[in-house]
């Protein structure tokens, strides 16, 4: 409830900015004072969450669509509350507008207000249930609401959650008129302070009409805020299918060993009335192994020969997936209680002090950062949007992209897997700074929230920890030992990662990680317009990286802002030409760097144009995209593809070149490229 009370929000900033003033003096003790309070427990652990999906046993129901929308004053942000608008009707207590779910609210409406909303929003809708869920145990899921999101059913506060981009749910079996109207009433607050995951700031301002509430936040990315992805009503048995684990491995022979956990509604079912029996489903639906579960509710299952899930363009076939059906079955009736299917992968990971290998070939990263953005619906899921980007990503021949900032949407890790795109799968901490224990305490939740949610990608085969953290402050080295610590003990299959900016002499966290990942803006930020200094400096910095910290090294950023249409000869920041010759600077950089045998990756800033808070180094966003907002390709898309696709079929053998890769030129063509001319 706190955070909603602006009263609450000046005195969490007073109590920040007091400890860290107080660290800065007391320095080293405060250092070791801290470093102890760090290991002191205090993790939460999500449960259940399933992705939603129909089965014999489960129904669901969208709840998508236009909803009641309204906003509260700035600066009454908790009036609503306070008169508990939730009892009723949300028009009886305030003016109401329709909103679409999911989408961001900022740019559906013409008013600067809403876009530049700080504080809490209402959404509201109504929903019938039938009678025959009255049986039934009936949850309600978001897959996220930015920033924190209360959820009231009929007025009864169903569940509160923090953190936007990742999903919660709640059972609501109790508060629910069976055959009859419900009223499902949402609370949704886009406050950002120092110790939410991203930080931010909120200070009071003076404008023309009095005092205003602003939001202040030093990421690159405009601050959405809403309900933005589907919002799911779903039935299971009173007994059900809580949680499938999975960890599929590749033996020596090349058979698939899936090993499986499986967490049932009640842990305290005798085990002899139950069991849980699995099979696994090829691509054609062929069932090609099926086993029993131990009493635990665990067990492995062995496929056979197994087709192994491979990023694309590193094999003809990749992203193949299984389905693994999850049976729980009365054994006195032998009868199917609860039936859950989940699509999965069965790949290997390994990695060492130079290289990163996935079914034991080296994996060379040829990606993206990205964003979800786009126009009008902002970060609301938009599976024609996803589609294409699917279409863009495999028409330019990249095999990876990194969820940078945050965790993306279930259903596009979904994509990810069915089309053999890898996922660095970043948690929502960005420019991580002014480290303290609460702010440790949620950046660990966070995390935790992600691998729960991501724990079964085969796509997913990298945790990044951070982007951006300033690892030069006092207590960074003590923070990340920790994060990169708790982040492995949830997941010691995957590697850690974090896109590192500081450099590598001032920085502290790097020693953590199993990949270091560096964003460098060379010719841009540094030496703007310089392009003779670009390829030296970005393999001094990778070889710098990996002498001091002996690890593999991945450039996780880099790019130039540019105008679609914009052309300037000789290259001029800017214009397309420019971030076609920065990119290829780069492109040299990276191939003598691989000949050297550590780097393994590059990965461009950014896909597609995107959206950030108004400033003037900024023209209507972010323009390093490859492909404009409206998902157009630039002159250097043209350029990258052809790398893309070459690096393919020289590094991975995958001679799968698009006839129109090359357009003809001349008869010389050939000779030309090759130097034969
Ligand atoms: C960065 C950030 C990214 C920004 C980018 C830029 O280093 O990680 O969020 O958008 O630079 O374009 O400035």
């Amino acid at each position: 409830m706190a955070r909603v009370l602006a009263v609450i929000r000046k005195k969490s900033c007073m109590f920040t900015a007091i400890t860290f003033f107080l660290m800065g003096i007391i320095g080293y003790l405060a250092h070791v004072v801290f470093g102890t309070m760090l290991l002191a427990g205090n993790e939460k652990v999500t449960a259940g969450l399933l992705y939603p999906r129909e089965s014999e046993t489960r129904e669901v129901r969208s709840l998508d669509g236009m909803w009641k929308f309204a906003r509260s004053e700035t600066d009454k942000p908790s009036q609503g509350l306070r008169e508990k608008w939730y009892l009723k009707d949300l028009e009886k207590s305030i003016n109401i507008t329709q909103m679409p779910v999911p989408s961001s609210y900022n740019d559906i409406v013409e008013d600067e207000k809403v876009r530049d909303h700080v504080g809490t929003v209402w959404y509201e809708r109504k929903f019938f249930v039938p009678q025959s869920w009255k049986s039934q145990r009936v949850f309600v899921r978001f897959g996220s609401v930015h920033y924190e999101a209360y959820v009231w059913i009929n007025g009864n506060l169903a569940v509160r959650h923090e953190f936007g981009h990742l999903p919660f749910e709640a059972e609501i079996s109790e508060h629910l008129n069976y055959a009859k109207e419900n009223r499902i009433t949402v609370l949704c607050d886009n406050v950002l302070l120092q110790t939410t995951i991203p930080q931010g700031k909120v200070i009071e301002q003076d404008s023309d009409s009095g005092k205003e509430i602003v939001q202040q936040y030093s990421f690159d990315f405009f601050n959405y805020a809403g309900i933005h992805r589907s919002v799911h009503l779903y039935t299971v048995p009173q007994l059900f299918i809580k949680e499938v684990i999975l960890n599929p491995q590749v033996t020596e022979e090349r058979h698939g060993l899936v090993n499986y956990k499986i967490i049932l509604s009640d842990n305290n079912v005798n085990a002899s009335d139950y069991k849980i029996r699995v099979v696994i489903l090829n691509k054609e639906n062929e069932n090609v192994a099926e086993a029993v579960a131990d009493d635990d509710f665990t067990g492995q299952v062995l496929v056979h020969n197994a087709e192994l899930w491979w990023p694309y363009l590193m094999n003809i076939k990749p992203g193949y997936l299984y389905t693994i059906e999850v049976h729980l079955v009365n054994e006195q009736h032998d009868v199917d209680i609860d039936v859950y299917r989940m699509k999965f992968g069965i790949r290997s990971l390994k990695w060492n002090n130079s290289s990163f290998l996935i079914n034991d070939k080296p994996i060379y990263f040829r990606g993206f950062g990205r964003h979800e953005d786009s126009d009008i619906r902002g970060k609301g899921l938009d599976f024609a949007l996803l589609t294409k980007d699917f279409n863009l990503l495999k028409w330019i021949g990249a095999n990876a992209y990194r969820t940078s900032h945050y965790p993306y949407s279930e259903e596009s890790m979904q994509f990810a897997d069915e089309h053999g795109i890898m996922i660095i799968d970043e948690c929502p901490s960005v420019d991580t700074e002014n480290y303290s224990q609460k702010l440790l305490e949620n950046h660990k939740y966070s995390i935790e929230q992600l691998i729960h949610r991501d724990i079964n990608h085969p796509s997913v085969v990298m945790w990044s920890i951070a982007n951006e953290p300033r690892t030069q402050q006092v207590n960074a080295d003590q923070y990340f030992a920790e994060v990169a610590r708790y982040t492995r003990f949830l997941d010691p299959t995957r590697p850690v990662t974090a896109a590192i900016a500081v450099n590598s002499k001032q920085d502290q966290a790097a020693q953590y990680l199993d990949i270091i990942s560096f964003n460098r803006y060379n010719a841009w930020y540094q030496n703007t317009g310089r392009l003779d200094m670009v390829t030296s400096y970005v393999m001094n910095e990778a070889r710098t990286w990996h002498e001091k910290h002996n690890k593999p090294v991945l450039m996780s950023e880099y790019g130039s802002d540019t105008v679609e249409g914009l052309h300037i000869l000789p290259a001029y920041v800017w214009s397309e030409e420019f971030q076609s010759q920065q990119f290829s600077k780069h492109f040299k950089a990276f191939d003598q760097l691989r000949n050297e045998g550590f780097f393994i990756g590059e990965f461009v800033w950014n896909f597609a144009d995107f959206k950030t808070a108004q400033t003037y180094t900024r023209v209507g966003g972010n323009k390093k995209g490859v492909f404009t907002r409206n998902r157009q390709p630039k002159a250097a898309a043209h350029l990258l593809r052809k790398r893309y696709y070459e690096l393919a079929s020289e590094l991975d053998s995958i001679h799968q070149k698009p006839d129109n890769l090359y357009e003809y030129t001349s008869q010389s063509q050939n000779k030309l490229q090759k130097n034969e001319l």
